[in-house]
């Protein structure tokens, strides 16, 4: 049988990196089957393209995965595909939060044949199995013979063949730019960002987050062994392939258990299958200074962490009160003095946010080492405690948020702003984070660094301000760089007077030196 794993597009984040669940799901097929990739962040299509593809290729079984921002899209595309008589499974978070609604049990339509519940590992190869034989059931959970809830084990983890994996569709070089680096970018002619578990689960349960309700607060590593062998062939496709290639790992907390992060990075190390990499680890975990100095020489470049808020009462309101704002600052100097920076998450429409949210904390944003600074709003994801809460409180606008789904638009009422008051401190927030001006002093805040590291911390900050303002076309982008031209005009200035230095420095060393310097020196 050939099955079509399908992930609908965002619109937001588009092609940065593949998503692990396909290649994840592909390589755990039965090996008598053939499966074929879509991501539509990459190949953009619509319902009929899809249908189309699907029935052109011979394809029996389409599988689809989605966050709940795109459920509604995933549904328009299921119903598309079933109505031209092909069977569909639809898993991941969304529809494990909500399970009736895509079985059309809610009072709604039917959206799928199936559904997988939780982690699919344990249970793919079986929907695979009841596909072919014309039997699948409404749903396949996850359980153990006593049909108790089990979480699949990392260990052994299937290898993920990235090398045969076009990943061309995820080349982060802009197009325009390609035919440059081709020609004079030696060894940058493609970047890809992969993503890479290390292991699942969080036992935190902040309030708004589906994390510790999904994977469970039992958390699960793949070995050592694994993790270092999969970088290891990533670097040397980078190396053969002439491209760069930069790893997130997409844990929910890389170090939720120190010794164990602290036990790989010291493997990776020894291995020497140091790639560049991204981890999201919250900052109560970074006081450690060991764990630090092994980030950074495993060659961890950025940090996600999730700081939410500066307002300690927020936190608590979160249960997030292992964070503590009085030593972001502290945190964020640790990293930055190591190289490392991070990307700083906040959540605006929080209950105990009034107008003036986003200058307070700018302000402290501002007073840290230069960083990429993320602004969402506080959104009741199903299934969560939040969301619980607001329904309980009668406080939910759009209750069925994601059938309706517009970007950084809130589906409850915060107690002390409103919502267009909460949507303009967004607006604020990301607008005066990614302003030319802005960027000019985060490169100043870095001028004492080699000019590489300011020329990759301009571009990932025009990158990150396209997740708010969208940049989707060559004019927007021509329209950011013109606008940062002075910023780009004094790094170019100095990459180039660098570069300029060192070849009059290798042209000195390389000459012969003349018959009295050598003389002296003989004596
Ligand atoms: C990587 C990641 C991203 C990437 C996504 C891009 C990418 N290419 O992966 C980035 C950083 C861009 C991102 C952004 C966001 N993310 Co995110 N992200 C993750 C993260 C950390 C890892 C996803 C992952 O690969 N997991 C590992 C795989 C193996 O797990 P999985 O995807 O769940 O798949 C398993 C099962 O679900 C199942 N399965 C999944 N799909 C399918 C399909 C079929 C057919 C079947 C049978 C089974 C199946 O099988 C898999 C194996 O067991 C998750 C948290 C997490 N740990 O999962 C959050 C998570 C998915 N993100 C979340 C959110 C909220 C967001 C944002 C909206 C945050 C924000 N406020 O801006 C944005 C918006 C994204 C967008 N633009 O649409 C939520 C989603 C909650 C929800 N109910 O939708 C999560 C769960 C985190 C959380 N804190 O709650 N994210
Ligand atoms: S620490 Fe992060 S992953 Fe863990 S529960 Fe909180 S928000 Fe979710």
């Amino acid at each position: 049988m050939k099955i079509l794993l399908y992930n609908p597009d965002n619109g937001v984040t588009r092609n940065f990196m593949p998503h692990l669940w396909m290649f994840l799901l592909q390589a755990i097929t039965p090996p008598e089957h053939e499966v074929l990739l879509v991501d539509g962040n990459a190949k953009p299509m619509d319902e009929a393209s899809l249908v189309n593809y699907a029935r052109e290729q011979g394809v029996g079984l389409v599988g689809i995965g989605a966050m709940t921002r795109m459920a509604a899209r995933a549904y328009r595309m299921a119903d598309a595909v079933r109505a031209a008589g092909i069977p569909v499974v639809m898993g991941g978070p969304h529809v494990t939060e909500v399970p009736d609604e895509a079985l059309g049990k809610d009072g709604g339509p039917r959206h799928a044949d199936a559904i997988a519940l939780g982690e699919a590992d344990e249970t793919w190869p079986q929907i695979v199995a009841d596909a072919a034989n014309g039997c699948l059931k409404d749903i396949y959970a996850p359980v153990d013979e006593n049909g108790k809830e089990r979480k699949p084990s990392l260990e052994p983890y299937p290898a993920i063949p990235w090398n045969e994996i076009d990943l061309d569709q995820f080349d982060m070089v802009p197009k325009f730019a390609r035919p440059l680096l081709k020609r004079y970018g030696s060894g940058w002619q493609a970047v890809h960002v992969i993503p890479m578990e290390s292991g699942r689960g969080c036992p935190y349960g902040c309030e708004f987050c589906t994390v510790t309700g999904f994977f469970g607060d039992s958390i699960r590593f793949r070995s050592n062994e694994s993790v270092v062998q999969e970088l290891l062939a990533l670097k040397k496709n980078a190396r053969e392939t002439l491209s760069q290639v930069i790893v997130f790992f997409i844990d929910d907390n890389f170090a939720i258990n120190i010794k164990r992060t602290k036990s790989l990075l010291r493997d990776i190390i020894a291995a020497d299958a140091q790639v560049p990499w991204m981890a999201q680890i919250s900052a109560n975990l970074l006081r450690d200074e060991e764990l630090v100095d092994l980030i950074a020489a495993s060659d961890g470049k950025w940090v996600f962490i999730g700081m939410e808020s500066i307002d300690t009462a927020n936190l608590k309101d979160m249960n997030k009160s292992f964070n503590k704002p009085a030593e972001y600052a502290t945190v964020l100097n640790r990293l930055a003095a190591r190289n490392i920076y991070a990307v700083t998450s906040f959540i605006f429409g929080m209950d105990n946010d009034t107008a003036g949210v986003a200058d307070r904390t700018l302000e402290q944003i501002e007073s840290w080492p230069p960083g990429l600074p993320v602004f969402g709003q506080l959104t009741p994801f199903p299934a969560t405690p939040l969301y619980d809460r607001l329904v309980a409180a009668n406080r939910l606008t759009r209750p069925k948020h994601w059938m309706e789904f517009a970007p950084y638009q809130m589906a409850h009422e915060p107690l002390k702003m409103s919502i267009p008051q909460t949507q303009a401190e967004l607006d604020e927030a990301w607008r005066r984070s990614y302003s030319p001006e802005r960027n000019l002093q985060a490169l100043e805040a870095l001028k004492d660094q080699h000019v590489k590291f300011k020329v990759i911390h301009l571009i990932m900050r025009l990158f990150f301000r396209g997740i708010y303002f969208p940049q989707m076309n060559k004019r927007a982008w021509l329209k950011v760089i013109a606008q940062n031209r002075r910023a780009i005009f004094a790094l170019s200035k100095e990459a180039v007077g660098r570069w300029r230095a060192g070849r009059k420095n290798k042209h000195q060393v390389t000459q012969p030196a003349s018959p009295a310097i050598s003389e002296k020196r003989a004596a």
